[in-house]
């Protein structure tokens, strides 16, 4: 059994102050043996249509070489990643004071020579459709640094609340932000508020940087996972399920 990571009433404090929670080990070295061997398990998986998701991208070190993008929806299809989403399913209900139900998840592998994420809140991406309020938990894979692409986080403006939906932040919006770089290793977890503002450069390095981000509603705002992904399928499916010569295109 993976150890149930906690959170203390001060942290719940300064997670309510400042949008985002880092927790340094949250998992134990046992626990971390597994959680690399399931992901390592999920990459070397043959696609296969009705599975897991993956999408890949073009490496900026080499675009003739393709990488795993990410990897989502792996609950359904994976024990090991459906006993850490209920693991962390605890702390987070902490947070939200009440059952936390699991929205969505993935792995995002930004191998070397793999893109970053532009500035933005996660609720941008339609997230309001299916309910008000969400938390995200990251679970540190690989060691992230400056070098790889770690995330980056911005403190106190979740208070704002969401900036607008499916386009990321302006150079107006973050013109009071200041992005904190959040270097994390193996074991250590952030928890972050949908209308935390946050970042990732690029990976030009030679370390992969794998983080596994796991999102969750109350309960009492309903169970949305196969809702979102239904929907999500509709305009983003995954690589394995694409039309050729159609275009599709990511925005938040
Ligand atoms: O993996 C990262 O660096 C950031 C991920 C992120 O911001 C997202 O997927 O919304």
């Amino acid at each position: 059994m993976l150890t149930i990571p906690s959170v203390s009433t001060e942290q719940i404090d300064d997670f309510n102050k400042n949008g985002f929670l880092v927790i340094r080990n949250a998992f134990n070295d046992d626990d971390m043996i597994r959680i690399k061997s399931w992901t390592s398990e999920l990459e070397n998986t043959p696609e296969e249509s009705g599975k897991q998701w993956l999408y890949h991208e073009k490496s900026k070190l080499n675009p003739e070489t393709q990488l795993i993008n990410r990897i989502e929806k792996i609950s359904p299809f994976h024990d090991g990643f459906a006993e850490l989403s209920k693991v962390l399913a605890k702390p987070t209900a902490t947070l939200l004071d009440e059952e936390a139900v699991l929205f969505k998840e993935k792995i995002n592998f930004k191998m070397p020579g793999g893109d970053g994420f532009k500035p933005h809140q996660d609720s941008q991406a339609g997230w309001e459709d299916y309910a008000r309020y969400f938390i995200s938990v990251m679970v540190c894979i690989d060691e992230a640094t400056i070098e790889n692409g770690c995330l980056q986080m911005v403190s106190g403006f979740q208070q704002k609340g969401l900036y607008r939906e499916w386009e990321p932040l302006t150079d107006e919006d973050m013109a009071d932000m200041e992005f904190i770089h959040c270097p994390t290793k193996p074991g250590d977890i952030v928890f972050f508020d949908c209308y935390t503002p946050h970042a990732s450069e690029p990976n030009m390095s030679n370390k992969i940087r794998r983080l596994y981000f796991a999102t969750y509603n109350k309960l009492s705002e309903g169970d949305h996972l196969e809702k979102y992904y239904a929907d999500k399928y509709k305009t983003f499916p995954p690589d394995i399920d694409r039309i050729e010569g159609k275009e599709y295109i990511f925005r938040v």
